[in-house]
């Protein structure tokens, strides 16, 4: 017998939809889950025809973070737990993967994303809400610390003041906060919100991808450069945007009043 897999991968258009599909214990990662979801965002990076991706969750959940059950488990019969090398080989990769991938990954956030679940929706460029949705740093409720890269991404988000708040409290965040704190970009209704994420994922897929890979890395650097180094990588990025077929494209689709066709390159 085979079973199921943890993760659901499709196609609309040029997206690829990863969907976390663990819908009776809230999408949590077990081991098969990360897997499957590194080896996902692995191979939408390397396949040219995607031009963005989106992760989101079956049922009422985005993601409750790391299976715990897992954790009793290995606690109960006293194991020794090196939640370090857990996050090195299951975590950080994936992370780590969405920020370097040269096209766009958008967090499609259904429901609950707690702990890791919200580590990996701050890890993605856009974050879009269902009204349901609801964010809780719950890390601090369990004995531990943020992670996931979520004490990098989440002030830089939200403000140093909110996301302390948010840590320490373990409070969840619903959509119409997360919004107006800036942790996510948009909502829409329950009903509304597969049909809308999608279409917002078109829009994106059918963008100057070259140009948006360009910009991702110009804001990775952004991060970790100062500003006068900065400069010169925004000067390096533009040069190469200037020289993309797709800015030929726009510069010309503006001189005759049309929307641009791009190809992605
Ligand atoms: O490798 C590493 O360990 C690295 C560490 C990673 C960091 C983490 O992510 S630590 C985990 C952080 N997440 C949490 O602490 C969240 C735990 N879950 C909750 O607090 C609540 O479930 C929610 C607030 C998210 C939702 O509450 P509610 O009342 O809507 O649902 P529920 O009844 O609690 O959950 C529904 C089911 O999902 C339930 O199972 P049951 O009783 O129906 O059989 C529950 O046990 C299960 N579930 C929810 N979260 C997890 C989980 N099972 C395993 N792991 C979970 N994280």
């Amino acid at each position: 017998m085979t079973s199921r897999s943890p993760l659901r991968v499709e196609r609309d258009g040029a997206t690829a939809i990863l969907t976390l599909d663990r819908g009776d214990v809230l999408n949590a990662f077990d081991e098969a889950l990360t897997e499957a979801l590194n080896a996902a965002v692995a191979n939408a990076a390397r396949d040219q025809a995607i031009r963005a991706v989106v992760i989101t969750g079956a049922g009422r959940a985005f993601s409750a973070g790391q299976d715990l059950d897992d954790r009793l488990a290995t606690i109960e019969r006293g194991g020794d737990l090196h939640l370090g090398d857990e996050l090195r080989r299951r975590y950080h990769p994936v992370i780590a993967a969405i920020r370097a991938m040269r096209k766009p990954v958008i967090a499609a956030v259904n429901g609950v994303a707690a702990g890791a679940g919200l580590g990996l929706a701050i890890a993605c460029d856009v974050r879009l809400a269902a009204t349901s949705a609801t964010f809780r740093a719950a890390w601090g409720r369990v004995g531990l610390v943020p992670d996931a890269g979520s004490a990098f991404f989440l002030p830089r988000l939200v403000g140093w003041g909110k996301a302390l708040d948010m840590i320490l409290t373990g409070e969840p965040v619903d959509a119409a906060e997360a919004l107006r704190i800036g942790l996510v970009t948009r909502v829409w209704p329950d009903a509304e919100f597969p049909a809308k994420s999608r279409e917002y994922a078109a829009m994106l897929a059918n963008g100057a991808t070259e140009a948006f890979a360009l910009t991702k890395q110009g804001l990775n650097a952004a991060m970790a450069r100062g500003f006068e180094d900065f400069l010169e990588v925004e000067a390096e990025l533009q040069d190469r945007a200037g020289r993309t077929a797709d800015y030929a494209r726009g510069v010309r689709a503006f001189a005759s009043k049309q929307p641009p066709d791009f190809e992605g390159r």
